[in-house]
């Protein structure tokens, strides 16, 4: 849950990356971590990977940006273990979440596991989806295999409200940023609505 300190005027809010095993969600928090621009401070990536680089328990990259309406915002953002054997840890890593991007492999043969991600999400998510801002990134667009969008959309995105949707090429930075500037932007309009709610 976003954390609001109305005494020092900040605004922490809790992003996770979710997604099945190497669709990339690693790799797009290795790709802010070296490019993030224009922000205060970044923090340290904190990644728990095995020896074969796959995420074990979660990556953790804390920044922090530009002052909005008088609010210095800490994103948090985390990574889950895509691996289905990991499930516990998944709803570890959801606890407190503000916001979601869920990662999608474009690849034809990873369609199954794309679906059964997301039905996963809902399962461990407290929360309905429909309550929690979230994204769909369609990640390893450069690759021979990949499905046209349109499908993937069909598949993951066709529900009565559908979510901001982007391509992806996480290995080269290409969608990286228009991913994780949505999610955020989303999340940044549902703080000031419900404050102004209550303010009034
Ligand atoms: N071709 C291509 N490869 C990518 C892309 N994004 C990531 N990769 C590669 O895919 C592999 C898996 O990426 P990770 O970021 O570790 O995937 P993950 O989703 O964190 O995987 P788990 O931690 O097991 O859930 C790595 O070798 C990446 O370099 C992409 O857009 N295109
Ligand atoms: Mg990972």
């Amino acid at each position: 849950m976003a954390i609001i300190n109305q005494a020092t005027r900040e605004l922490q809010v809790k992003i996770v990356y979710y997604g099945p095993a190497k669709c990339g969600k690693t790799t797009n928090l290795e790709q802010v971590h070296a490019n993030v621009q224009n922000v205060q401070e970044k923090g340290k990536l904190v990644s728990l990977a095995t020896s074969s680089d796959r995420t074990l328990f979660f990556d953790f990259l804390p920044i922090e940006a530009m002052a909005i309406k008088g609010f210095k915002t800490k994103f948090q953002l985390y990574t889950v273990p895509g691996q289905v054997i990991y499930n516990t840890t998944r709803q570890l890593v959801l606890r407190g979440v503000d916001g979601i991007v869920f990662a999608a492999d474009s690849q034809w043969d990873k369609m199954q596991e794309n679906v059964e991600s997301f039905q996963n999400l809902e399962e461990n998510l407290k929360l309905n989806l429909a309550d929690i801002p979230y994204v769909i990134q369609y990640n390893k667009r450069d690759l021979p295999g990949a499905a046209p969008v349109d499908y993937l959309e069909y598949l993951l995105n066709n529900r009565d409200v559908q979510v901001p949707s982007f391509e992806a090429c996480a290995s080269k930075c290409e969608g990286v940023f228009e991913t994780l500037n949505m999610i955020t932007r989303l999340l940044l309009h549902k703080f000031i609505n419900e404050s102004q709610r209550k303010a009034a």
